[in-house]
């Protein structure tokens, strides 16, 4: 396993950012916007510039919180990490975060300022005294103030483990969950998977969908290029099509996104030229064998299935380059271990499901949440997925272990069915949940968004049902099958099963 040390004073910004500027890469490219393209000594500037308005226009002090709302952009790049840089904790939010939940959030974490995007300013201000906010995107704001601020400004002493980011919980499900992470942790994350797993470099551009404010954006589209002197291209408002055009235009070499993005983009592929694209990474819910196999045949790339969570900050288990084996998500990243538990704690051997326990630099510190004690056992973090492992040490997963559906008292995994549905030439999209059922208990009930051509009909779902019978355990086949237009998601790609339970 690599050596994780870290000086025990430690901003991440200095090694992040100031030292390639120091050591002559300011020329180099470093965030590439829909608008602007700024080099490292441009991001420099900014963050720096912004540093000042937090400490001394809104006499921030080290520890204080700042929340950060915006799509996607250069400025919420410079943002957060100026919150790092000035010894502030940042806490970014999802762009459609509703009025509801941003009070929450702003309660919860206890947050001291806001810097936000003034096209996101709507639901911000629907919060009853909310802290004091500073918009940018806006000719008086933030911006006027950056200008008023040309020094530099030294990164804040920080130590290695100073809490330097809130991470809220995407929330599939209930209220979000703050997560509490160090400087040191910033920089474990970068000196993990991308390190070992990618074999990110200088000339690397990185590119994708998901938000700065989910870990997996954070890290997949700013950190991880930053921590390597290379370029994230950040997209304010990605859709397949904006995607793959970005990737051709900006020459990208790495993708980050969910599966069923891979799935919306593969017809499209055809339509550009993606020559430039090696890695793709596949991250937030199971990638299905037919999502990756579409992709190989569409670009001739075998994705990289990885697990993270919010409470992890990134991936710790995952599929490498050379190193793929069909149907399972991978081995633990270096510098991670994993291994199954059964529910009383004891660890199984292959072949078993089991809950999956975690270790590594990085961990779960939820922020005022009595789950602490139920997520992190001995060190161990249980992520809340039941998962099993193979003879040569591979982790297959199998479902979210409150997901398991129960029926006959039978135990099937939704993502299963799911993964035999999605090879149908018909299926465009779906998702399993148990319903409730007197005689059974729960019934497997198919959500399924049919491709163009195919009809709604009786004799489909029959035609549907079938397909699963011949191809796993008959008690498997889903017994309704519901079509819908669209399947509920979240912002970062995650099927909402809770609501599709409702529906
Ligand atoms: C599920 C997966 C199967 C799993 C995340 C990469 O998704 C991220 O964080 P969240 O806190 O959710 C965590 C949960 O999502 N999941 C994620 N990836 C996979 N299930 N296969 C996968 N490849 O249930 C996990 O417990 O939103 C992902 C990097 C950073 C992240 N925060």
């Amino acid at each position: 396993l690599p050596a994780l040390q870290y000086p025990a004073r430690l901003n991440c910004v200095a090694e992040l950012l100031d030292r390639h500027v120091a050591a002559g890469r300011g020329g180099r490219t470093a965030i590439v916007g829909d608008a602007v393209t700024w080099t490292y000594a441009d991001l420099m500037q900014h963050v720096d510039r912004i540093a000042h308005v937090l400490r001394s226009d809104l006499n921030l002090v080290p520890g204080n919180r700042v929340l950060l709302r915006g799509a996607n952009c250069p400025m919420m790049a410079a943002a957060i990490l100026a919150a790092f840089k000035a010894g502030l904790v940042a806490v970014p939010t999802m762009p459609l975060l509703r009025a509801r939940e941003l009070g929450i959030i702003l309660d919860k974490a206890r947050v001291n300022a806001v810097l936000c995007a003034r096209p996101l300013a709507d639901e911000l201000e629907q919060v009853a005294g909310h802290p004091p906010v500073v918009y940018f995107q806006d000719p008086d704001g933030l911006e006027a103030r950056m200008a008023r601020h040309d020094a530099p400004f030294a990164p804040v002493d920080t130590a290695g483990d100073d809490v330097c980011l809130i991470a809220f919980t995407s929330g599939t499900t209930g209220i979000p969950k703050g997560t509490m992470h160090f400087h040191r942790d910033i920089l474990a994350i970068c000196d993990c998977f991308p390190r070992h797993t990618l074999g990110a470099q200088a000339d690397d551009v990185f590119i994708g969908t998901p938000p700065l404010a989910f870990t997996f954006g954070l890290g997949g589209l700013l950190l991880f290029p930053l921590r390597v002197g290379a370029a994230g291209v950040l997209l304010e408002k990605p859709a397949p099509e904006g995607l793959l055009a970005a990737i051709e235009r900006y020459k990208a070499t790495v993708c980050f996104t969910a599966p069923t993005f891979y799935r919306q983009m593969t017809p499209l592929v055809p339509r550009y030229d993606l020559r430039s694209l090696q890695k793709c990474v596949s991250a937030g819910e199971a990638l299905p064998l037919a999502t990756r196999d579409a992709w190989k045949t569409a670009t001739g790339i075998a994705m990289i299935d990885g697990i993270g969570a919010t409470e992890l900050l990134h991936i710790f288990i995952s599929a490498s380059g050379a190193d793929i084996r069909p149907g399972a998500t991978g081995k633990p990243v270096p510098g991670y271990r994993a291994c199954i538990l059964d529910d009383d704690g004891a660890p199984v051997g292959p072949g078993v499901v089991g809950r999956l326990a975690v270790k590594g630099p990085t961990g779960c510190r939820y922020l005022a949440d009595e789950r602490q004690r139920d997520y992190v056992l001995d060190g161990w973090n249980l992520t809340g997925d039941s998962y099993e492992t193979d003879a040569d040490g591979y982790f297959y997963y199998r479902s979210r272990t409150d997901d398991m559906i129960i029926s006959a008292g039978y135990n099937i995994a939704g993502a299963e069915v799911e993964e035999v549905l999605l090879r149908h030439p018909a299926v465009a999209e779906c998702g399993v949940v148990g319903r409730a059922d007197e005689e059974r208990g729960q019934i497997v009930e198919a959500h399924v968004v049919l491709k163009p051509g195919f009809e709604p009909t009786p004799e489909t779902a029959c035609v549907l049902q079938d397909f699963v019978k011949a191809q796993i355990a008959p008690y498997k086949y889903p017994r309704a099958v519901r079509f819908t237009d669209k399947l509920p998601r979240t912002e970062t790609g995650k099927l909402q099963r809770y609501k599709l339970r409702l529906s």
